[in-house]
C-alpha cells in the first residue's frame, strides 16, 4: 500500500468509527516508517473533521460522533511515541502546563500538540480536559513554568481562555508565563482580543510558537 492509499485507509476508519481499523493503520504507518504528522493531517485528523461535517449537518448523531473520536484517539495512542524520532530536540528544559479549559472535554488536539512538544524534549505537564480555572494557576506556580497553553474546542468555552489570563494577573504571575492559546473555533484576532502571547491554528504551528515565545524570553 503506498502512502497516499493509508492515509486513505486511516481516514476511513475514522469516519466510519473503525477502532480496530484505526489501530491497524496506525501502526502500519508505523511500521513502514512513513511521516507520521501526514498521516494526522491527511488521513486520520481529516476523518475527525468530516465526522464533525457530518454531525454539523445532521447526517451523523452522537454516538457515531464519538465513535469516531474513540478510532482517532486509539491511532493517536500508538503514534504518540513515535513522534520525533528525527531526534530534533529543542535544547530548552522550559516546562510547559498544557490543559483543555473548564467545561470542555476535546482532548486530541491538545494531545496532538502535547506528543509533539514531549518529541521535542520539551517538559509538559497536561492537566487533561475541563480543567478548572484555578488549577493551571496551582500548576504554573508548582511547576514554575514558563508557557501555558490553552486549548478550547467550542465557541462556549473559549471564554475560559480568557478568563485564566485574568486569574493569572490577579495572581501576580501574569509577567512569570507566556500563554498560547489554540483549538478550532479561536482565531489569531480573538488572542490578541484576550490578551495571549501566541496562538497556533495547528500543533506543527504550536511547537513553533513554542520555540518563539522562549526565545523572546531569553
Ligand atoms: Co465535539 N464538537 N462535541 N466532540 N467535536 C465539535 C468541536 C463541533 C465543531 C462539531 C460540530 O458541531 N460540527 C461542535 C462545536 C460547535 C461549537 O462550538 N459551536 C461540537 C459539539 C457541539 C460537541 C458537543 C456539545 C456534542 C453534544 O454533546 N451534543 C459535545 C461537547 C462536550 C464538551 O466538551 N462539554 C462534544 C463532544 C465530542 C466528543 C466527546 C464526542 C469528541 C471529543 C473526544 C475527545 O476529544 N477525546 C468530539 C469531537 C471528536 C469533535 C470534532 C468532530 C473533532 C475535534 C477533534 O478532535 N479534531 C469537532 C469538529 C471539528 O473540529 N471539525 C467537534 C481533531 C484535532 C486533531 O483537531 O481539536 O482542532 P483540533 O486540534 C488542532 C487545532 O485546533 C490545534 O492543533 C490541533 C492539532 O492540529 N489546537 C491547538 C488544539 N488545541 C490547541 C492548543 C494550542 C495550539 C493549537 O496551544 C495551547
Amino acid at each position: 500500500m503506498d502512502e497516499q492509499e493509508l492515509h486513505e485507509v486511516q481516514y476511513r476508519a475514522v469516519v466510519d468509527g473503525d477502532r480496530k481499523g484505526a489501530e491497524q493503520a496506525a501502526r502500519a504507518a508505523v511500521e513502514q516508517h512513513v511521516d507520521l504528522m501526514a498521516c494526522m493531517e491527511r488521513g486520520f485528523a481529516r476523518g475527525i473533521s468530516e465526522v464533525g461535517r457530518k454531525f454539523g449537518t445532521g447526517d451523523y448523531f452522537l454516538p457515531e460522533l464519538i465513535q469516531g473520536a474513540e478510532a482517532m484517539s486509539a491511532a493517536l495512542r500508538i503514534l504518540q511515541p513515535h513522534f520525533g524520532s528525527d531526534g530534533k530536540k529543542a535544547g530548552s528544559s522550559a516546562c510547559i502546563v498544557l490543559g483543555t479549559v473548564s467545561g470542555d472535554i476535546h482532548d486530541i488536539g491538545k494531545t496532538l500538540v502535547r506528543s509533539l512538544l514531549e518529541a521535542r524534549g520539551y517538559r509538559v505537564v497536561d492537566l487533561g480536559q475541563s480543567v478548572p480555572d484555578e488549577r493551571f494557576v496551582e500548576a504554573i506556580q508548582r511547576e514554575q513554568a514558563s508557557i501555558l497553553g490553552l486549548s478550547a474546542l467550542l465557541t462556549t468555552t473559549m471564554p475560559g481562555q480568557r478568563r485564566v489570563i485574568r486569574l493569572l494577573e490577579q495572581a501576580g504571575l501574569r509577567d512569570q508565563v507566556a500563554v498560547l492559546v489554540g483549538g478550532a473555533p479561536v482565531t489569531r484576532e480573538f488572542a490578541a482580543d484576550i490578551g495571549a502571547d501566541g496562538y497556533a491554528p495547528n500543533a506543527v504551528g504550536a511547537l513553533e510558537e513554542v520555540h518563539r515565545l522562549i526565545e523572546q524570553r531569553r
